[in-house]
């Protein structure tokens, strides 16, 4: 049995790569977890004890890392700041977890020449314009616009600055954007399904023409477990399942799914330096490692998270006021 460091494991993703990894492998899972506002560890729960640990601790605590990672075989690096709003805000807590939290994860499996897998976004490389044919690949110049990419950004070229220095033994993966259960209230399609459930009305920044390529969590989680598995050291590889739309096209699905009039919504201020669209060429994965996403129907796996919610009301209830007050401060 492999021993996995995930930190970062009571996130929306990192939660699902731990119930995934436990599901379909035979690892042993060691999550680190600072437990912030974002953190939940009920995305946790139902998960079998022999095969779980937890530790409440914090990514830039360099003795704790260096003991955890030299306890593990690879270490899987989930934990970050991940709300662009939030980087506008206040981008002071993006550098310490993104770039210091990478920097010390860096020096431990360094020390302990420990495997490391490096989460990352398609943010990194900017945006493209709406009538571009092309896509995201992984030679791509970095170009990330917002005090959230930017870190992700410093952190996956100071994850490729340690393997060519110091021949760390690291992975590196940029996704687009993911949707489905346990994603936090603050995020596009939790926010607009919880509103509804509340009976607010959805907020759509700008015109919403900008285009988000959606992969479910799901598919993310098979995704890194095939690098983890099969990905070849210093390696980059892009995350996408083909699935581009426009903010105002997912919005009208949800109104549709929801039963809610089309025009049910409010268009509120635009995100500042809002980046216009996000395409990922996932050719290398798939290609290479043999991946393919399982959720291939968008509308399918909408209507199934819209259950989720429904069904989680618990899950998501006290999280959802304070982060609509915190965006009606800005008009948002
Ligand atoms: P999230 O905000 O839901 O979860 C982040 C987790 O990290 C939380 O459990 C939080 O408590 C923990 N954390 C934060 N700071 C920490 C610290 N200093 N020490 C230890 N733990 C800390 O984020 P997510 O959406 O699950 O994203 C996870 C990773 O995937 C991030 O690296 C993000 O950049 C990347 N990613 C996410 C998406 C997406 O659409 N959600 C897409 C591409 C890449
Ligand atoms: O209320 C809203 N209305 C709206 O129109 C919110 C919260 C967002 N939006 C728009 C902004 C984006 O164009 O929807 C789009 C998606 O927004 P987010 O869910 O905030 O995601 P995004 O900024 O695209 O970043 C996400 O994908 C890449 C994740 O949050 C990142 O962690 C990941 O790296």
């Amino acid at each position: 049995m492999s021993r996995l460091l995930v930190t970062g494991g009571a996130g929306f993703v990192g939660s699902n790569f731990v119930r995934h990894a436990i599901d379909h492998g035979d690892e042993h899972v060691t999550v680190l977890d600072a437990l912030t506002y974002a953190g939940d560890l009920r995305s946790l729960e139902g998960l079998p004890a022999s095969r779980l640990a937890f530790i409440h601790g914090d990514v830039t605590d360099a003795p704790l890392v260096d003991r955890l990672v030299s306890e593990v075989d690879a270490v899987v690096h989930f934990a970050a700041e991940s709300h662009n709003d939030n980087s506008l805000r206040d981008p002071r807590p993006f550098l310490d977890t993104n770039v210091v939290g990478t920097y010390t994860m860096l020096e431990a499996v360094r020390r302990h020449d420990r495997r490391l897998h490096h989460v990352s976004t398609d943010e990194v490389y900017g945006e493209l314009e709406l009538d571009d044919p092309s896509r995201f690949t992984e030679r791509a110049a970095y170009r990330p616009s917002s005090p959230y990419s930017s870190t992700k950004a410093a952190a996956d070229l100071l994850v490729r600055a340690w393997v060519r220095s110091f021949g760390v033994r690291a992975t590196i993966s940029n996704s687009s954007n993911n949707y489905g259960p346990y994603q936090h209230v603050e995020k596009f399609i939790p926010r607009q399904i919880t509103s509804i459930l509340r009976g607010l009305r959805p907020k759509l920044y700008g015109e919403g023409r900008n285009v988000r390529d959606w992969i479910h969590v799901d598919d993310h989680s098979s995704a890194v477990r095939a690098i983890v598995e099969r990905g070849a050291v210093g390696e980059t590889y892009l995350i996408g399942a083909d699935g581009e739309r426009s903010n105002a096209e997912v919005l009208a699905l949800i109104l549709r799914l929801m039963g809610r009039p089309a025009d049910a919504f409010d268009r509120v201020v635009d995100r500042a330096g809002h980046d216009l669209r996000y395409a990922v060429d996932p050719s290398k994965l798939r290609t290479e490692l043999g991946w393919e996403p399982a959720h291939r129907d968008f509308e399918a796996g909408l209507a199934a998270t819209i259950e989720w919610y429904r069904d989680n009301e618990a899950w998501w209830r006290d999280a959802k006021d304070p982060t609509e007050a915190g965006y009606a401060a800005r008009g948002q």
